[in-house]
């Protein structure tokens, strides 16, 4: 769910670099690329350690590599049904309880830091790192899919970024964008706060644009910034500010 793209060139492209990954993971433990789909898959910077009993995630945030570990058993639970939703019922998909994800904020982002605008924007990019592929089939990930398989398209990676701000108290909710011209029809967040630029007004608070979609690569995260819209025509058709409540 998101704006048209040119599909063949990248594909392929993801195609390849996904055969490369699934080569130097041929060692692990599971390899949900080959179970599932590989167009749903980024194994980029993921590995499992020497007894196969932990996923590793790596990411590289300024100078420093962060490392987060994620129970397999955990992922393939989560994995293991298909999931298919409308955007109205995606603020239901939204999981600030999970262990790992809480394990995530404390320990790798240092959230809460005291300050919720910063704490926001860090969520945003650790968001921002995961690439955005379009899944086949409009399966709804949970958090801890999308950060073992480092992709998601525009709902799975609103998910992740709503999950990581419910958990860490920062007010949010979705913003859904109805399909419009050629474009298909699209999700993000809105984050209330002391921001600046784009925002969308539901019950008396200001929640400014969040976009979690955008890049291609995970070394390259999306620069969009908390208020900034990639789209500004957007203000302009019947956009759906969905509540989340804790
Ligand atoms: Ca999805």
């Amino acid at each position: 769910m998101h704006k048209k793209i040119m599909h063949t060139g990248i594909s392929f492209i993801i195609a390849s670099l996904a055969a490369v990954g699934l080569n130097t993971l041929k060692d692990s433990y599971y390899n949900p690329g080959s179970r599932y789909d590989i167009g749903e898959s980024f194994p980029y910077s993921r590995k499992t350690d020497k007894d196969g009993s932990t996923i590793v995630r790596t990411f590289e945030i300024g100078s420093k590599i962060h490392k987060i570990y994620i129970d397999p058993d955990d992922y393939i639970l989560k994995k293991g049904y298909r999931r298919n939703a409308g955007l109205e019922e995606i603020p239901g998909y939204t999981d600030p309880d999970d262990e790992e994800l809480i394990e995530l904020l404390k320990h790798n982002l240092d959230i809460p830091s005291g300050n919720k605008e910063e704490d926001a924007e860090k969520i945003m990019d650790f968001v921002h790192r995961h690439v955005y592929v379009p899944d086949r089939y409009n399966h709804v990930k949970t958090p801890i899919e999308t950060i073992v398989e480092g992709c998601g398209d525009c709902e799975d990676l609103s998910i992740l970024a709503g999950s990581m701000l419910a958990a860490a108290k920062i007010d949010f909710a979705y913003i859904a964008v109805p399909a419009y011209e050629d474009k298909n029809a699209h999700i993000l967040v809105g984050i209330a706060g002391d921001f600046k630029g784009e925002s969308f007004s539901h019950k008396g608070k200001k929640y400014y644009a969040a976009e979690t979609t955008g890049t291609r690569w995970p070394g390259k995260p999306a620069g969009w910034k908390i208020g900034q819209l990639p789209d500004k025509s957007w203000k302009t058709l019947d956009v759906k500010v969905l509540e989340y409540s804790q």
